[in-house]
């Protein structure tokens, strides 16, 4: 299986002419000067901000690229989230009967806020605040370090050639499911909104169970939602908040990678002037191809926590939010941009949210009666927030 998925993914690199020129070794494409310089002044201008109490120099975490993290920082990391996986849900059984466990409790208020938190005012704050959750829940399991991120610039050619997806780790694609739901093309709807939304799909070489690596036949509860016009959705179960359990699919689709997750487009979307430019180009160079590579639970708009990569996912978009909010910290750490649902579109699920613009003071709801306002989850090293990208 794992080399006719090879074969295809081989044939498939070859037919895009971004790859004239094929990346064969480990260590990926190296960093461009440029970046690097938006990266330097990032990195004095945060830790100038720092101060000599709460959050300081000394007590700062450092979230690195799984790249750069040793074996051994892996494997604990590893463990954290298969702790997580092994503790039981606290998320009220009556609003998701489906939750199993604690990491249910984090995809089950994403599905929950779908619809307000994307490509909208709330989504670089809400996903700042909901990683850094995360963070927490795996210190409280024993990890003693900081969220890595998954630097998808380097690998962007071959982006499995990353040690996130080596079979030591998150491992690859899925096994190859020809069925429509799996394997694709297919369009996703999305469910809630008071407007018919239709993403189109690439077909990907997998779409099945992974199946190498820490979360081969990882078993998953909740979703999928009503989006895939799928066998595989319960007739009913909209929001895929009852119990489905089944093993984490991926549906690798390289070109969402190739060619797209580039380092020039990183720094052209850390060079953006404005927060209005950095959110549009956020989403559509960046957020959608990283969720669009992973396929299937990974770019299930409501239920991608499902897949453990979200996380290190969700920290790269993070860090080029930091990058360009370190740009200039006085101006930049509030600048805020976007409606209060997706795309403005009214929700069905909550007809009295207007289509505004979101405010700073927006209240959002992160779960288990944590309801902070936009504002609070913008600072990187306030709010009881302390850390810094490497
Ligand atoms: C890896 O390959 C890229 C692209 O060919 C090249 O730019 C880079 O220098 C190589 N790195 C090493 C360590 O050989
Ligand atoms: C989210 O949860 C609340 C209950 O806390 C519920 O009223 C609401 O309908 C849910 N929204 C969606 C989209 O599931
Ligand atoms: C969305 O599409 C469905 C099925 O095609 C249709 O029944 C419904 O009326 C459409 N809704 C809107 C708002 O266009
Ligand atoms: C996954 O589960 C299937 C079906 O139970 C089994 O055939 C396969 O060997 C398992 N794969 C791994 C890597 O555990
Ligand atoms: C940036 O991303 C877009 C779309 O994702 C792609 O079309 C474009 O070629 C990329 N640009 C570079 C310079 O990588
Ligand atoms: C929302 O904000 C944008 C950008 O600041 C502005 O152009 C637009 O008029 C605002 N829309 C509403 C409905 O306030
Ligand atoms: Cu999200």
């Amino acid at each position: 299986m794992r080399s006719s998925t090879l074969i295809c993914a081989l044939a498939s690199l070859a037919a895009h002419s971004v790859l004239a020129v094929p990346f064969s070794n480990s260590s990926g494409i190296p960093k461009p000067a440029d970046f690097s310089k938006l990266e330097g002044k990032y990195r004095a201008n945060i830790r100038a901000a720092l101060g000599t109490e709460g959050c300081t120099a000394e007590t700062v975490r450092v979230r690195k690229s799984w790249d750069n993290l040793n074996n051994a920082e892996r494997t604990a990391y590893i463990s954290a989230v298969k702790c997580l996986a092994a503790k039981p849900t606290t998320v009220d059984k009556s609003l998701a009967p489906g939750a199993v466990n604690r990491l249910d409790d984090f995809t089950y208020i994403h599905i929950n806020q779908t619809n307000l938190i994307h490509l909208s005012g709330s989504f670089l704050s809400w996903h700042r605040i909901f990683i850094y959750r995360m963070e927490e829940a795996l210190r409280d399991c024993g990890y003693n370090g900081a969220l890595p991120y998954w630097d998808q610039a380097r690998f962007s050619s071959t982006p499995l050639k990353s040690t996130v997806f080596s079979p030591a780790w998150f491992g690859g694609d899925g096994v190859y499911d020809p069925s429509t739901e799996g394997h694709g093309p297919y369009n996703i709807q999305i469910p809630g909104l008071v407007a018919n939304i239709t993403i189109p799909r690439p077909a990907g070489h997998g779409g099945g169970c992974i199946a190498d690596g820490q979360f081969a036949n990882f078993s998953v509860s909740l979703g999928p939602t009503e989006q895939l016009p799928s066998a595989e959705v319960a007739s009913g179960d909209k929001y895929g908040y009852h119990a489905n359990p089944r093993c984490l699919k991926r549906n690798i689709d390289l070109p969402s990678s190739v060619g797209k997750l580039t380092w020039a487009n990183a720094t052209l979307i850390i060079s953006s002037p404005d927060i209005a430019t950095f959110r549009n180009r956020m989403d559509n160079l960046w957020h959608q191809n990283a969720h669009g590579f992973l396929g299937k639970d990974g770019m299930d708009l409501f239920t991608s926590p499902n897949d453990p990569v979200f996380y290190l996912l969700h920290a790269q978009i993070d860090r080029l939010w930091a990058l360009w909010q370190g740009q200039d910290l006085a101006a930049r750490t509030f600048a805020t941009d976007g409606y209060r649902t997706f795309e403005g579109i009214p929700l069905d699920t909550a007809p009295g949210v207007p289509p505004a613009n979101a405010t700073l003071e927006d209240v959002m709801d992160l779960g288990g009666g944590y309801r902070p306002t936009i504002r609070d989850g913008m600072a990187m090293t306030a709010d009881g927030r302390c850390y810094v990208y490497e």
